[in-house]
């Protein structure tokens, strides 16, 4: 591998490489195509817009878009203007986006028209204000501070892309947290440039003729780089799904435009072999599958590539890595195990006085390697506690076998990970305990019967309050109106008592082996 430039823009980088492709489609989301040539034009012009704007190098803007040909223009606009995206999963609730914009201190939003009441809602509710609000795709009349992406984009200049350094900060996402507020993680251009030169290019094995399509959104960290950094690195094709990823919209896309890479999560993996309507081989063209987000259990890799001739390379990273640092390959691939160190990241298990475990047992998973965040924004007590020098602690439990395939063990914490996505038990017990019907709650993450996380909850009811159906819809509902719909608990158990502490601290370790039994 060469080493990174010192001087990197990574938007700038992508238009380079791809310049003798400008015919070529870069991107594809159902309703409109890119070319490779007008993604590195309005990339420029999106980039002297926001200098139109008076947007200045280094200041944020919140990007809460659906998958859209508008969300590569935007982010990599940003990027080109030396302004930092900070891209947002568009799932969230009102009082998130609030938060995230104070915290950020955005000072513009890039939003599609279907999210702008969700924004409007946030602006309210929040006491931060931003200055523009570029709107991509408008389902109404526009009034200031809203402007048209469109109609913006190509009335504006194209610039020179900002001379940035490959350390210089390039976007943000955001990770949840076990307790408190999500945490604004710092990228930087150089940690893109990595993750393609060490997992995209040499474990993935993107290609120029690949139609590459990830079910994962471009807000994920995973997402971001299956379907931007790597296939725009190698001037492949992206398909885009607008809307949510239901096995029956994956179908439709596999089908129609027969992506040759497809990156999903064990959860979708399960229900697409579920469904009726799962294609035939014959009907598609996958040569290569991805998944990550939680472990992907060994019989259904086995049954997927049974069915389609094609491996899933499961693989872990994380928001905090930008992407995966441990992964199966197309040439070494062990299904239960989520493989072995991607060539570039050292990963070691420790105990919890910091010494290396023997094979075969569990320890606390550190990783080091160049992609790693430079902070959690605004938060030195957490900075210090995951990125330690050299070494960043994921919070996972890992344990390795002696030929140096690494098994998942679970979280060291209490959060849960359901179909890729943290949820924090505490936010969930919290929202739980506001209705009038709820007494006490916990939270815990449970395997079903295909080894797949789901969330349930454990409910002391008030005296009085009875515990039927139409009280586990009510606190589902509930759950749902008050926190982005998937942390809802999929289980609702009716429970004399909680375990607790001494101190009166919740045991949820305690309610996870009762699951076990
Ligand atoms: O969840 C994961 O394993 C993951 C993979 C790639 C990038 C980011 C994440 C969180």
């Amino acid at each position: 591998m060469n080493p990174c430039p010192r001087q990197l823009n990574f938007a700038q980088y992508l238009s380079e490489i791809n310049a003798t492709r400008a015919a070529k489609a870069a991107y594809m989301d159902g309703e409109r195509t890119l070319s490779y040539g007008a993604l590195a034009e309005r990339s420029a012009r999106f980039a002297g817009l926001l200098q139109e704007l008076g947007l200045r190098r280094e200041e944020r803007a919140l990007l809460l878009m659906h998958d859209t040909v508008d969300w590569p223009v935007a982010f990599l606009g940003a990027l080109h203007a030396g302004i930092v995206p900070v891209a947002v999963n568009t799932l969230l609730t009102p009082d998130d986006y609030a938060y995230m914009l104070a915290h950020s201190r955005s000072q513009a939003v890039f939003v599609s028209g279907t999210l702008l009441p969700v924004l409007r809602e946030a602006l309210q509710r929040g006491k931060h204000e931003v200055r523009h609000i570029i709107v991509s795709e408008p389902t109404e009349a526009l009034q200031a501070p809203c402007i048209d992406f469109e109609s913006r984009v190509l009335a504006a200049p194209p610039v020179p892309a900002a001379d940035t350094c490959a350390d210089e900060i390039a976007f943000w996402l955001y990770s949840s947290g076990s307790t408190g507020q999500p945490k604004g993680v710092v990228h930087s251009h150089g940690n893109l440039w990595y993750t393609v030169e060490l997992y995209g290019k040499p474990v993935l094995g993107v290609r120029e003729s690949d139609v590459v399509f990830s079910a994962a959104k471009l807000f994920f960290a995973y997402g971001l780089g299956n379907a931007l950094s790597f296939p725009l690195a190698v001037g492949a094709t992206v398909v885009l799904l607008r809307g949510r990823p239901t096995p029956q919209a994956v179908f439709d896309k596999l089908v129609e435009f027969q992506p040759t890479v497809f990156c999903g999560v064990p959860t979708l993996y399960a229900s697409m072999l579920a469904s009726p309507d799962l294609p035939m081989k014959e009907q598609v063209s996958m040569r290569v599958c991805t998944s990550a987000g939680e472990a992907l259990p060994k019989e259904l890799g086995e049954r997927y590539t049974a069915h389609f001739d094609c491996y899933i390379l499961d693989g872990i990273g994380s928001t905090e890595m930008l992407h995966i640092f441990l992964s199966n390959r197309n040439d070494d691939l062990h299904y239960g195990t989520t493989g072995k160190p991607v060539p570039g990241y050292e990963v070691q298990l420790r105990d919890e006085l910091g010494a290396t475990v023997p094979p075969g047992s569990i320890g606390d998973l550190y990783i080091k390697g160049p992609s790693a965040a430079l902070m959690y924004w605004n938060n030195r007590d957490k900075t210090r506690s995951t990125f330690q020098g050299d070494w960043l602690k994921s919070g996972d439990k890992y344990v390795c076998d002696a030929q140096g395939y690494y098994t998942y063990a679970g979280r060291s914490d209490d959060m849960i990970k359901v179909s890729g996505q943290y949820v924090s038990p505490i936010e969930v017990e919290n929202v739980l305990v506001q209705h009038e019907a709820v007494l006490e709650a916990a939270v815990i993450g449970v395997a079903d019967a295909q080894g797949l996380v789901k969330t349930v909850a454990y409910v002391v009811l008030r005296p009085g309050q009875d515990g039927g159906d139409a009280v586990k819809a009510a606190l589902q509902a509930h759950v749902k109106q008050c926190l982005a719909p998937f942390k809802y608990p999929r289980q609702i158990h009716f429970t004399e008592e909680l375990p607790k502490t001494a101190t009166g601290k919740i045991q949820r370790f305690r309610l996870r082996q009762m699951e076990t039994l």
